[in-house]
């Protein structure tokens, strides 16, 4: 399979009138409810420290997104004070989970951080349940949007591969064991991140995660987990399903970058939404009935 961009992309760019969100807005989470999508962007307004606050965004087609203006969840607790990163949201009910990384040090340190949880129904009021794998060098959680025999599943990233691990309560995590790793000589071969929080398709968890070469090149790929079994890789597409071709995906605050966090089932699509260049936000598609034709 491959992703088919938005025409209109870049959908969300940087607000030069809002100080908060005026340098860069990319890397969002995102979460359908009655057909609307509801996005969770990373936000910058000063590169001096880079800390990230999580802005708002709303949209009835996907496509166009009516924003907030005001920055809803920003870094407050003593584990966060360098930002709050790269957020993943899973609805779960009617309760929106969100995972981010929670930045103890300042950014690209390379150290200090840590997977935390929050929650809202609204988008307005959030609960913080602090850091939930609190020893561990870790980032790109992504919760899934059921329990799996009768346990909450997470997939999440210590370098440089994806594992899992399992949850009666979503703070408390174990069985943590990795599931799928870097391959060699391929685009997904220094790093992989778990992406968007796994789809649930009739033929298993989809899930679109990025693959960082030896170039810092970052590339989308897409892969299916059984069912039942979450652990057990099904399959995985060889070639990637977006690289960074268009000039805001190669130009940018990093250059060569596509980044996911987030993804929704709207109508007969998945819409893929991704960071461009560490910038800017846009959106890929790709039909339901052609998403699982590498399997
Ligand atoms: C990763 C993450 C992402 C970022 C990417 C490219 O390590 O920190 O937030 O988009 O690098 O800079």
């Amino acid at each position: 399979m491959k992703l088919t961009r938005y025409q209109g992309n870049p959908i969300l760019k940087p607000r030069e009138e809002n100080e908060w969100e005026s340098k860069a807005v990319f890397n969002c989470a995102a979460a359908s409810e009655n057909g609307k999508v509801h996005l969770l962007y990373r936000a910058i307004g000063e590169y001096e420290k880079y800390i990230s606050k999580l802005g708002y965004a709303v949209s009835e087609d996907g496509f166009n997104f009516k924003r907030f203006g005001e920055p809803v969840f920003e870094p407050k607790e003593s584990y966060e004070p360098h930002g709050c990163e790269d957020p993943r949201l899973t609805r779960i009910g009617d309760t929106f989970y969100i995972t981010y990384t929670a930045m103890s040090k300042r950014a690209f340190s390379g150290s200090g951080n840590r997977v935390a949880l929050a929650s809202t129904k609204d988008f307005k009021s959030f609960e913080r349940f602090g850091v939930v794998l609190p020893d561990m060098e870790d980032k790109n959680a992504a919760l899934f949007p059921e329990k799996v025999n009768g346990k909450y599943v997470m997939f999440h990233r210590i370098m440089p591969d994806i594992l899992i691990a399992y949850s009666d309560n979503l703070t408390q995590w174990a069985g943590h064991k990795v599931i799928m790793r870097t391959r060699k000589d391929s685009w997904d071969c220094a790093k992989v991140g778990a992406g968007a929080p796994p789809l649930k398709t009739e033929k298993g968890w989809l899930m679109f995660y990025h693959g960082v070469d030896g170039k810092k090149i970052y590339r989308l790929g897409v892969a299916l987990f059984d069912l039942k079994d979450p652990a057990k890789l099904i399959a995985r597409q060889d070639e990637p399903i977006l690289e960074p071709v268009e000039d805001y995906e190669l130009h940018g605050d990093v250059p060569n970058v596509v980044f996911v966090c987030g993804a929704v089932e709207k109508d007969d699509s998945y819409y893929v939404y991704y960071g461009g260049a560490d910038k800017v936000i846009a959106v890929a598609t790709v039909k339901k009935d052609e998403a699982l034709d590498f399997v």
